[in-house]
């Protein structure tokens, strides 16, 4: 079943299919279900290169956690009895309930045709807009910034733009850890052509290492930072008057900069604003670069015209090296935008409140309906499922109870559903756990189809691999459903190329209609042209291909004319007090995608960062009597959470951060949404995921444990995390009761009854550790303390499977250290090893460490990092001259 290959007998030819930057990747199957995974060099997105995500892809294919079959109430059936099922259970709710009362939950990870297919099932067919996507907690916010300057939400520029830029603005992006790949491009272009680089984000990055100046603003007040280069841009005459000619809006934009007041909102000296704001206005070829730390805010949609309003008052817009750039966070995010995957749009670029629009959609698609007003956007879609308004939900490539916000809500909002059906390709996730029917899908490496990525390129992903069980591709699942409610002709679907085919016409329709999104070049590409399809950026029509939009100074609005919007600083929506001082930001790991449903499968990529933790101030750990390596227990009005405790002066004092990436099948008290309030940006829609208030007090725990296992662990205490290792698993414990009996404890953990055991114990100290053989062969070993467990943690997960019988100690035998946390994961390289070269070699750059341990050498992912080893390890020395 895999995908005729253009390139006969060499690599199928792919997209790698974590971020945004959509690299292309060459795959070599080795025959026995193994891949081969490198860069594809001719793709233009990364020219080779891949991150540490992507040379890891390899490692997440295995078959062992897959969903292999369809699941209806527990029970594993097929499809022929699973899809009329669903079919069933969405048509009798429609009919008694209405077509408001169902609802698909979809994502930005669907390929373009799966999500096309999903859309037009929804709001042309079943005749209601209730299908959003996680993109609403993504790109929701840019989206409505975008249609709101711009009239489309049009990406202006390209990934040249970065090559060509002077300045690079990075503003809540952590561009080092989360689009790796266009990072290492813009630190080659930096080599080249000395590229300055500023960071804006409340938290210092990875990404800040590579940057001339960071401003450290307070959370949520880019707004008033950008209104404050705004007024700064009209001070110093650098307004371009000629371009204004092409924008509406720009003294009322001026009049509501000039009345916020940066230096007070942003908590940043005046001096260190100047500099930004010389800096900014003095070169001309600028890229503003924003992610997250704009988006996902309660005034995200502010904050994004703010950014655009600057750009436009200069004209530095659509041309070479110069432009406000979105990179988008999923694989085909893009796709999902263009398709009209957001509850408040249609496909192609066409608006839902638009008559005309609708009208030739319905005709296009031959829709017995159409979606005549905008569907429930996330946070009020999982509102009405837990009020029991929606009846039939159906959730599609994401894990909402882990990743919306207040998680524990709509877990249990999920779970109390009349009817859940959960497309997935496992079955252990915390979502598909509720889920009434499973429906397995075909993993990445197993389908066809195409995503867009940041800089609007079009690009396939080819099957190098047949789906194991009855897995199917998500297209086929729906179509397989919607044939069923009875509409077979508009979804008699054979192949992804037909889909495809179709959405290329319908974009004919939006570009005649003045819209932006207009690929009717490709509507006629026969099958063996869409096998062969090399990357393309749209729009691709008769008359043009890829390129920039706006330096025309034409928009597609109404007038033809950009607009600036008035925007004025808000405050996030909650704001500390006494039983909630700490504000919390949340966010990403270099090595970890969302909740490591398939990065997880890799040992290599759960060495950077094996458990889930909290940065905390120095100065905040000892107030509150957190000490280091201890754990520490958040709590908001929606829930809790106990974390490991990173003490860093990387974030601010009355502010932590915590990664997203922990659920209930990898450390249970870790959903760090269970936190975070369902606050929404009040014109998108998109919930303030990096603004929640918390207490924080010290974990009281009385025990804490460190386990290696050869065999999977179920642990069972009130802190626990795990994460594979090369040798099988490691977990973390503590808890506040001791058991009676720690071996049994041991035993029950490790499911190992009879194994023979080593024992050292000292119930007085409350120390024990155990090791438990088979022969010769270490099976698991657990180590207790009543303070965090010293253990040679990185040695000892090693050690499972080899005789090791110095393992009861606890610690690495001299001639084998430590190599603590891995850095480099290409490598395997840990920290201590790094920090051993560093002083005992006397290396002094990123590059000797390369040449003398290979770390950095091959992605470059874990470079930034190294840049901090050498700094912090030098830096004493410097500050004693
Ligand atoms: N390794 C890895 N890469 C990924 C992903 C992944 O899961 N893992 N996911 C992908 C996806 S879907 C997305 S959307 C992208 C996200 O990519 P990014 O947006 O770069 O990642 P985040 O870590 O969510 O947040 C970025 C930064 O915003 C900062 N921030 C918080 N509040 C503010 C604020 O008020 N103002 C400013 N200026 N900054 C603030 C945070 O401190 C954080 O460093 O990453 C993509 N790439
Ligand atoms: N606190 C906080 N919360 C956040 C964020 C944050 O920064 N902070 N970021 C938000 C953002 S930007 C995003 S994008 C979301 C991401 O959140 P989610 O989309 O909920 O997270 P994923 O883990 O990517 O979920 C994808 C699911 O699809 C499954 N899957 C994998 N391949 C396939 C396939 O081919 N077909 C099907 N049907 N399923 C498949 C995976 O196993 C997994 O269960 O999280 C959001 N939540
Ligand atoms: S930067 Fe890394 S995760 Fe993103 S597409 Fe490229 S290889 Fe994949
Ligand atoms: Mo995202």
């Amino acid at each position: 079943m895999t995908a005729a290959d253009p390139h006969q007998g060499g690599p199928v030819r792919s997209t790698c299919p974590y971020c945004g930057v959509g690299c292309g990747v060459l795959l070599r199957p080795d025959g026995a279900g193994g891949l081969g995974v490198e860069g594809d060099p001719d793709h233009p997105a990364n020219r080779g290169r891949l991150c540490s995500k992507g040379l890891a892809l390899a490692e997440t294919i295995g078959l062992d956690d897959r969903l292999l079959a369809p699941r209806v109430d527990g029970h594993d059936t097929d499809w022929d009895t699973a899809l009329p099922h669903v079919a069933d259970r969405f048509r009798e709710t429609i009919a008694e309930h209405g077509p408001d009362s169902v609802a698909f939950y979809v994502s930005g990870q669907m390929l373009t045709e799966d999500y096309y297919v999903a859309n037009k099932l929804m709001k042309g067919f079943i005749g209601s807009a209730n299908i959003d996507t996680n993109s609403r907690l993504c790109m929701a916010s840019t989206v409505a910034g975008h249609k709101r300057a711009f009239g489309t939400d049009t990406v202006p520029g390209t990934y040249d733009d970065l090559d060509q830029a002077d300045l690079i603005v990075l503003t809540g992006s952590n561009l080092a850890w989360c689009h790796p790949v266009l990072h290492q491009r813009i630190l080659a272009a930096r080599k080249r052509r000395g590229t300055k680089i500023v960071v804006i984000d409340p938290r210092r990055t990875a990404t800040c290492d590579a940057a001339d100046l960071h401003l450290a603003l307070a959370p949520g007040s880019d707004v008033a930072l950008f209104n404050g280069l705004l007024a700064a841009i009209h001070d110093q005459g650098a307004v371009d008057r000629d371009y204004a000619r092409h924008v509406d809006g720009l003294d009322a934009a001026l009049a509501a900069a000039g009345s916020d007041r940066p230096e007070h909102l942003t908590g940043l000296p005046a001096a260190e604003l100047q500099r930004f704001y010389d800096l900014w206005i003095r070169t001309d070829k600028v890229v503003t670069v924003f992610s997250q730390g704009v988006n996902q805010s309660s005034s995200g949609t502010d904050k994004v015209n703010a950014i655009l309003n600057g750009h436009l008052a200069t004209g530095r817009i659509g041309r070479p090296g110069m432009g406000p750039f979105s990179v988008t966070g999923q694989p085909n995010a893009m796709g999902g935008r263009e398709v009209g995957g957001l509850a408040n749009q249609l496909a192609c670029h066409l608006d839902i409140e638009n008559p005309d629009h609708r009208r030739a959609v319905r005709e296009f698609w031959g829709a017995p309906a159409i979606a005549a007003t905008p569907g429930l956007k996330a946070v009020d879609m999982f509102r009405a499922v837990g009020r029991g308004e929606i009846k039939a939900l159906w959730i599609i490539h994401s894990n909402p109870a882990v990743t919306m916000p207040d998680a524990d809500a709509v877990r249990a909002a999920i779970a109390g559903c009349d009817f859940v059906a959960v497309s997935d390709v496992t079955a252990n996730t915390d979502t598909a756990r509720l889920a009434h029917v499973l429906l397995p899908a075909a993993a990445w490496g197993e389908k066809d189809g195409t995503v867009t990525n940041s800089d609007r390129t079009i690009s396939r992903q080819r099957a190098a691999l047949p789906p194991p069980g009855q897995a199917r591709p998500d297209w086929q699942i729906i179509a397989g459903v919607a044939r069923r409610m009875g509409w077979r002709d508009a979804f008699d679907y054979t192949a992804p190329v037909e889909i495809f085919r179709e959405y290329a016409g319908l974009s004919r329709i939006s570009g005649l209609m003045g819209r932006d999104f207009d690929i009717s070049g490709l509507a006629t590409l026969r099958d063996i042209d869409y096998a062969a399809m090399a990357p393309v950026r749209w729009p691709v029509t008769a008359q043009r291909q890829g390129g920039r939009f706006f330096a025309d100074g034409r928009f597609f609005t109404e007038t033809g004319r950009a607009n600036m919007l008035p925007v004025r600083h808000r405050a996030p929506a909650a704001n500390p007090d006494r039983r909630h001082p700490y504000r919390l930001n949340t966010g990403r790991l270099r090595d970890q995608w969302h909740t490591m449903t398939r990065s997880a499968k890799s040992p290599r990529l759960s060495a950077h960062r094996p458990e889930p933790f909290c940065e905390i101030h120095p100065e905040d750990a000892t107030a509150l009597g957190i000490a280091p390596a201890g754990l520490v227990e958040l709590s908001s009005p929606h829930g809790r959470a106990i974390l490991r405790a990173l003490i860093t002066t990387d974030v601010g004092k009355g502010e932590l951060f915590a990664p997203m990436h922990w659920t209930g099948e990898t450390a249970p008290s870790a959903r760090i949404d269970a936190l975070v309030a369902p606050a929404t940006d009040p014109v998108s829609g998109q919930p303030e995921s990096k603004a929640a208030v918390v207490a924080a007090r010290p974990y009281a725990a009385t025990w804490y444990a460190f386990a290696v296992s050869a065999a999977p662990m179920t642990p069972d205490a009130p802190y626990w995390s795990r994460a594979r290792t090369r040798s099988g698993w490691r977990a973390e414990l503590a808890g506040t009761e001791a058991p009676a009996d720690w071996e049994a404890q041991a035993r029950a953990l490790f499911g190992l009854p009879d194994a023979a055991v080593q024992a050292v114990t000292d119930p007085a100290r409350g120390h024990h550790r155990f090791a438990f053989h088979d022969g010769d062969r270490l099976l698991a070993a657990l180590f207790v303390a009543p303070e965090p467990v010293l253990a040679g943690r990185d040695y000892l997960a090693t050690v499972p499977g080899t005789d090791a019988p110095e393992a009861i100690t606890g610690r690495a035998p001299a001639d084998r250290p430590d190599p603590g946390p891995v850095v480099c994961s290409c490598f395997d390289v840990g920290i201590n090893t790094i920090l051993a070269a560093i002083e005992t070699q006397g290396l002094h750059s990123v590059d000797q460490i390369g040449a003398a341990l290979q770390a950095g050498t091959n992605c470059g992912s874990c470079r930034p990092e190294l840049a901090t080893l050498i700094a912090r390890a030098t830096a004493p020395a410097e500050a004693a001259e």
